[in-house]
């Protein structure tokens, strides 16, 4: 199995709902280890180049309202599979088709405020990463 190192960022919502520490006990549970973590403020301008895939879609302006409406914890998560591992511990888009005991379910209240992000690939993990770290602020496990 693959060692790998996804993004994830803890969003408004649930930072706001003093959920941060449970959400990151969920990562570590399963194996995932935090090898880079920060707490940020979004810029407008940083958050439309972190989705600027989106850019086009209809609710690109909601999104980046919502990720600057509040603080985020930005994370490397390390571990064998950690993309899609990250991924199904962070549930469906849509909280309402999320499974039940994952993140979204738990704590997310909606399609715009869904408490999590986490990269769905490998090369956009790379891009993420390198979004919000540079090299020197990761710290791998042995
Ligand atoms: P993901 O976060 O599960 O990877 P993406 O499709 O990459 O989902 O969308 C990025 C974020 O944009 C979502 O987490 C959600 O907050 C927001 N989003 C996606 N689709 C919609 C929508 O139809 N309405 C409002 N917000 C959306």
């Amino acid at each position: 199995m693959a060692q790998e190192r996804t993004l994830s960022i803890i969003k408004p919502d649930a930072v706001a709902k003093n959920a941060i520490g449970e959400i990151e006990s969920r990562f570590e549970k399963a194996g995932l280890s935090i090898v880079a973590m920060k707490m940020l403020q979004l810029s407008r301008e940083q958050a439309e180049g972190f989705y600027a895939e989106h850019k086009e879609r209809p609710f690109f302006r909601d999104l980046v309202d919502f990720m600057t409406s509040g603080p985020v914890v930005v994370q490397v998560l390390e571990g064998e599979n950690a993309i899609l591992a990250n991924r199904e511990l962070m549930g469906a888009t849509n909280p309402r088709e999320a499974a039940v005991g994952t993140i979204r379910a738990d704590f997310a209240e909606s399609i715009d405020a869904n408490a999590v992000h986490g990269s769905d690939s490998a090369e956009s993990a790379i891009r993420e990463v390198d979004y919000f770290f540079r090299g020197d602020e990761i710290c791998p496990r042995a």
